[in-house]
Order: C-alpha cells, then structure tokens, then sequence
C-alpha cells in the first residue's frame, strides 16, 4: 500500500508466520555473540528506551560521542554478525535495483518502549531508501514531514509488516508512540523487535 506518492510503501502482512519464525531464528542466534546493549542519547546520556544489536558490515551507534556507524559492537568490540540471507532476500525482492544494505539495525521494544521522532540521517547516500520489518506486537508508528513539527499521520505496524521509506520520505521524521502489548504471540516474552536495513557506506 503507498501511504503517499513517491514516499513511504507499507507491505501490510508482507511475511507469513514460518517466514517471520525463520527471521526471529536468525536474529536469535546471532545476538548470542553480538547481545542486546541500552544505548545513550548524546547530548544527555539518557538511557534509550529500546535495546539494539546490529549485523553487517557496519552497525548504527548512540552514545555520548553522537549518532554514527560502526563496524563492532560497542560492548564485545567484536565485528557484527553478518546479515542473515532471510532478511537480506526481503530487501532484494522489493527493491531489486538498490545496492545490497550493509547495515541491519534490530530494535527490542518491551511492552513500555518508544522512541521519539527522528530522521534517518546518518548514511551517505539518501537516494537508498530504508527498508523496515515489523516482528511481535503492533506498534503506532508516526510519520511526519522532512522538517520538524509539519503534520503527522499515524498507522500501526504488525508483526510480517514491511515499510519502504524512499523518494521525498527518505528523510521524513518518524517515531514510534506505543506498543499494544499482548497483540502478537511470535515473542514468547511479548514487546516488538524492528529491523531495519540500510545501505550505511
Ligand atoms: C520502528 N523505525 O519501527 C522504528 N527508520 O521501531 C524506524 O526508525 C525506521 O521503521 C527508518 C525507516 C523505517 C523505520
Ligand atoms: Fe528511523
């Protein structure tokens, strides 16, 4: 579904249940080596909210030194584990004439975790859109306009919910509000877990 021309595409139910399964998997073994951490807001060293792991080549970072990519993980200081080929597939099926992501952020909500509008503005090139898949229980997603305070629109994620943000929503600010807890049984704990692939370098 497009959510507006030329921006945002939202794949309502893109992946079945055996394929999110198989996601949930991949990620599982990899964030035994590479775990779950609480990253800090720069200019306040604030906890976040959510917990986040990174696969590929580089891994999108906040700490007191600032928003950047990295190629370890901040605690292990050990590369990040590759992207699996089931979430890389999902990139390639829909947008087949992108270059191959070399980043995968995977966000952990728990039930009371949100995070605050922001624009996706630390890669080199914004003509490569960002792709988002949804795993667990709905969130209200929000997605503004490319300067702070325009008119936002609301729609919720489910767990298998793919999201395209390209074309003029490419830098379109955007945060998530809420969870609603209890809407998904693929976590066997509850909360939701986001991924999202972009190309860093
Ligand atoms: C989330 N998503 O869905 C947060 N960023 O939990 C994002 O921050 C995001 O969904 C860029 C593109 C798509 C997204
Ligand atoms: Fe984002």
């Amino acid at each position: 579904m497009q959510i507006r021309p030329d921006g945002t595409e939202l794949y309502t139910g893109y992946l079945s249940t055996e394929e999110q399964t198989e996601i949930l998997e991949a990620i599982r073994s990899r964030t035994e080596k590479a775990p779950l951490y609480t990253p800090t807001m720069p200019r306040t060293g604030k906890s976040m909210s959510v917990r986040m792991t990174n696969f590929g080549r580089v891994g999108w970072m906040s700490d007191s030194k600032g928003y950047r990519y990295e190629p370890t993980h901040p605690v292990s200081a050990e590369p990040w584990p590759d992207i699996p080929e089931c979430i890389m597939n999902v990139w390639r099926v829909l947008l087949p004439n992108q270059p191959d992501p070399d980043a995968c952020l995977v966000n952990y909500y728990a039930h009371d975790a949100k995070m605050g509008l922001h624009q996706d503005r630390d890669e080199q090139d914004f003509s490569v859109p960002v792709l988002s898949i949804s795993l667990g229980d709905t969130a209200l997603f929000r997605l503004g306009q490319t300067k702070r305070g325009g008119k936002t629109q609301s729609f919720r994620l489910s767990s298998g919910d793919v999201m395209v943000l390209k074309g003029a929503d490419r830098l379109a600010y955007h945060g998530i509000d809420r969870l609603y807890p209890g809407t998904s049984s693929l976590l066997k704990q509850g909360g939701r877990i986001n991924i999202t692939l972009r190309k860093a370098l």
